[in-house]
């Protein structure tokens, strides 16, 4: 399941071992203190991982705990009343699903989305032959996760840089999220660069810059009111010299109108697209779980002014309603690739539908 969050083959660090032997630096001497030969630590370093496997694995686990608890408000919001529904052992009725209808939509997962699930349950319904309403409990969840499921496989990454934009409107958790993701693909054997692509305030910058010193990773800023274009071009020239393969720019949320905001998410990637093929290799549209039904209205704007390839949604620890992932999902018909769980570093997880399904239901 998370196939590219393998660490990537160890080339780049061979490189470097064998500049640095070449070069007589620091490696021969932590060589003659370790008393091996160059090659033998050149070698070591090579097969020295256990300790980045186990640091990683207890990330994840701290993540899959995180998806869990984030969760709670959820399971015990509507999702526990749905629950509950699905406990009567009484025969399945036309008021069975008139009162699943209403809970779904109490639990922002829309009319739309609601109404295709409770097709798709009458179908199984039948199809499997379910009598009583307990009886309809797995195909229920089976039709929930299926809802969510896709085909994509985490982040599309290209060699040797990849350019991943991160879009959204103000407040959503863009900056917070770029933060986490740098911190996240680390753990995962990338280098990452971050830019502050921002430049509407001052205060923008300074966010990522402390989101980038706490992830570890170098931030490319300019001067505030300056051309988000230029940042991410000089991002990407500054990930080639370093040899850094993932640059994510963070982008403004607050533009005067539709318009303004499309041509600046269009020039940045047209600029990006000169400077790199292929570039933005991902569009990231964050969308914060709290806002309801309106987080829906605005991914739909900003479907229609930039093409977004993929979703965050942000805050699930902070609603109720986690109902409106749902929504998103099936209106929206594009992949959901992680979801913020907190306000800390490691607060986001990559989004997978059955586990998604089990916290609301277990
Ligand atoms: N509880 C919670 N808060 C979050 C999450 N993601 C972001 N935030 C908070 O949302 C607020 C806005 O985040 P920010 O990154 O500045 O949003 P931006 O304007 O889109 O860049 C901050 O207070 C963040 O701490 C999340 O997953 N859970
Ligand atoms: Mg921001």
């Amino acid at each position: 399941m998370f196939n590219w969050l393998r660490r990537k083959d160890r080339e780049p660090e061979l490189v470097e071992a064998d500049e640095a032997s070449g070069e007589g630096t620091e490696l021969s001497g932590a060589a003659a203190e370790a008393g091996l030969s160059e090659e033998e630590l050149a070698e070591e370093a090579l097969t020295a991982v256990p300790e980045d496997e186990l640091v990683l694995e207890e990330q994840e686990e701290e993540r899959e705990a995180s998806l869990e608890e984030s969760l709670a408000k959820t399971r015990g919001g509507f999702f526990s009343r749905i629950k509950g529904l699905f406990n009567r052992k009484t025969e399945i009725t036309e008021e069975f699903y008139e009162e699943l209808e209403e809970l779904l939509i109490q639990a922002d997962v829309g009319v739309m989305t609601t109404q295709r699930l409770i097709e798709a349950l009458r179908e199984r319904v039948e199809d499997d032959n379910i009598r009583a309403i307990d009886g309809a409990r797995e195909a229920f969840r089976d039709e929930m996760a299926g809802f969510l499921e896709d085909e994509s496989e985490g982040l599309r990454l290209a060699q040797p840089v990849s350019l991943l934009l991160i879009v959204g409107v103000n407040g959503v958790g863009k900056t917070t999220t770029i933060g986490k993701l740098a911190t996240y693909l680390k753990g995962a054997g990338h280098s990452v660069l971050l830019a502050a692509g921002d430049t509407f305030r001052a205060a923008a910058i300074e966010q990522l810059q402390a989101w980038g010193s706490r992830a570890g990773v170098p931030v490319i800023a300019h001067q505030p009111g300056s051309d988000p274009s230029a940042v991410i071009f000089d991002a990407i020239a500054a990930a080639e010299a370093r040899g850094v393969d993932v640059v994510l720019a963070d982008t403004a949320g607050r533009l005067h109108t539709k318009f303004n905001l499309m041509e600046e998410l269009r020039k940045v990637s047209s600029v990006a697209g000169k400077r790199l093929p292929g570039a933005p290799h991902e569009v990231l549209l964050i969308v914060d779980a709290t806002s309801g039904q309106n987080a829906l209205i605005q991914a739909k704007q900003f479907t229609e002014v930039s093409p977004v390839t993929g979703l965050i949604v942000t805050k699930l620890d902070s609603t109720a309603k986690g109902g409106i992932v749902f929504a998103i999902r099936d209106e929206l018909g594009l992949p959901i690739k992680f979801v913020g769980t907190g306000e800390k570093i490691s607060d986001l997880a990559p989004f997978d539908a059955g586990r998604f399904v089990g916290g609301l239901f277990d």
